[in-house]
């Protein structure tokens, strides 16, 4: 890992806190040795509301596969014991005639939506490009370009973002829903029933937003302690003020975070990045509600869960001097 490399992590750490993004953020504690969430709970893996014999003919196929090549995808471990074979033949052909809860279809679906991107090549080729480097708990975020589409609907069916990890091989699937359409107050409705747990990102910003390698980008995100966000409630000092005095007093709006000329001389003057962002390059959030939904590295904080426990990331070595508070690590 390069010296410039220890300098973005350590700014990310300390704006983000994403060294306690999993506990802190999305308020999880689940048991990391718990046993891996399915993907599906009912084995409609077509995604066409029933459970027949067609269901359990594409796990055939699929635990076929397996064997001979070594295919895995978490949509068809219907037990979750990470490998595809005759048990997850037998839970479908268990399953059939079962009745098909709305959101299992949902999933199903995008899950379906997602497999192709087994392929790192057809990431590429559809466009995504990556928009943070990789964290704990979620690996490296890639999102469909173009990058930003504040105005665009929510659809289950079709996440915007992938979570990769950093060798390129398919986690989750995410979505962003931006306050411009789905206010802080009112995030989308989502999947059917209330498993789906959403959190949000009020004042993320990046650059160098790229396709060839992660380590690049650069992506701010300041959680303020007032939405229950913040780790450990140490909001973080700049010469004695506290970064949401900046955001939200003297220094203007909040949605224009790395346009902020004393955020990024401050930065610079600390070592946490070694040069401006290219100019156009940056990428302002307006503040979006966001939901992950592990398709493949199944989670035992659940299908839906914030983070996961086993994604380990890089690790985190030091922060940038003259800064106070403290990322909780
Ligand atoms: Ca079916
Ligand atoms: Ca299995």
């Amino acid at each position: 890992m390069t010296n410039r490399t220890l300098r973005l992590f350590s700014l990310l750490l300390v704006l983000a806190g994403i060294g306690s993004l999993a506990q802190a953020q999305h308020h999880e504690a689940c048991d990391p040795d718990a046993p891996p969430a399915p993907v599906l709970n009912v084995a409609d893996v077509n995604g066409d509301g029933i459970v027949d014999d067609q269901d359990v003919l594409i796990v055939i196929g699929k635990a076929q596969q397996a064997h001979a090549t070594g295919f895995y995808y978490g949509l068809y471990d219907l037990n979750a014991d990470g490998v595809i074979d005759g048990l997850d033949v037998a839970a479908a052909g268990e399953d059939i005639g079962k009745p098909v809860p709305l959101v299992e279809t949902q999933v199903a679906h995008a899950a379906l939506y997602a497999e192709r991107y087994l392929k790192f090549d057809n990431v590429l080729a559809d466009g995504y490009e990556a928009t943070t480097p990789e964290f704990e708990g979620h690996g490296v975020h890639w999102w469909r370009a173009p990058r930003y589409r504040p105005t665009e609907e929510f659809e289950t069916a079709v996440p915007g973002g992938l979570n990769l990890d950093a060798a390129g091989n398919l986690m989750a699937v995410y979505y962003a829903a931006d306050f411009s359409m789905y206010p802080m107050e009112t995030p989308p409705a989502g999947f059917s029933g209330h498993e789906d747990e959403w959190h949000m990102h009020t004042h993320a910003c990046g650059w160098n937003f790229n396709t060839e390698d992660p380590e690049r980008v650069t992506f701010i995100d300041y959680l303020p302690q007032r939405f229950g966000y913040y780790p450990d409630g140490h909001p973080l000092q700049v010469e004695g003020k506290r970064l949401e005095d900046f955001w939200f007093g003297e220094q203007g709006s909040a949605n224009n975070t790395c346009t902020q000329p004393w955020l990024i001389n401050y930065l610079m003057s600390v070592g946490a990045i070694v040069e401006a962002p290219p100019a156009g390059s940056i990428a302002n959030y307006n503040g979006f509600h966001m939901l992950h939904l592990w398709v493949n590295r199944l989670n035992p904080c659940g299908r839906f869960g914030g983070t996961h426990p086993g994604v380990e990331g890089r690790p985190v070595t030091a922060d940038p001097p003259g800064v106070g508070g403290g990322h909780g690590g």
